[in-house]
């Protein structure tokens, strides 16, 4: 019984380990980020996609990844080593916006869509995956490409 707690606590504190930037690199990212050269990346969610498939991004260059739900339901955008690995201005929704230096999960209600402000720092293949239950296993996965 200890045990397994035990190992539960050590998988815990080992995805937490995945190493973040220090926040100065995102500081200066976003500081040294010229907005009017943005990229406008969409990626549209749906029973049980990601499309597209593979999300192309480019190290260092500030984009506005737009997340598109045009499903019927709920679906999560969520890739945790890559979101360690990006500096984020804002996310952006009709009803307002959230600045926050990281993210773990992102949830777009069926019909609406959010825009995403961030600079990615990182070269890398990244898994990308919606949580809600079931929902991967259907096939909605993906991957962002970051170059
Ligand atoms: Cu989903």
């Amino acid at each position: 019984m200890r045990s397994a707690f035990l190992a539960a606590l050590l998988i815990l504190s080992g995805s937490g380990a995945i190493a973040a930037p220090p926040p100065g690199d995102a500081a200066r990212a976003l500081a040294s980020a010229d907005w009017s050269k943005m990229e406008t990346v969409a990626v549209t969610m749906t029973e049980y996609t990601f499309s597209p498939a593979v999300v192309p991004l480019k190290v260092g260059v500030p984009t506005k990844l737009v997340l598109r739900n045009e499903g019927r339901e709920h679906h999560y955008f969520v890739a945790e080593a890559f979101f360690q690995t990006i500096a984020s201005r804002k996310i952006q929704g009709s009803d307002g916006e959230v600045k926050a230096p990281s993210f773990t999960a992102v949830e777009v209600y069926a019909g609406k869509s959010l825009e995403w402000f961030l600079v990615p720092m990182e070269a890398g293949t990244f898994e990308l995956l919606c949580t809600v239950k079931g929902h991967a296993d259907h096939g909605m996965k993906g991957t962002i490409q970051v170059r």
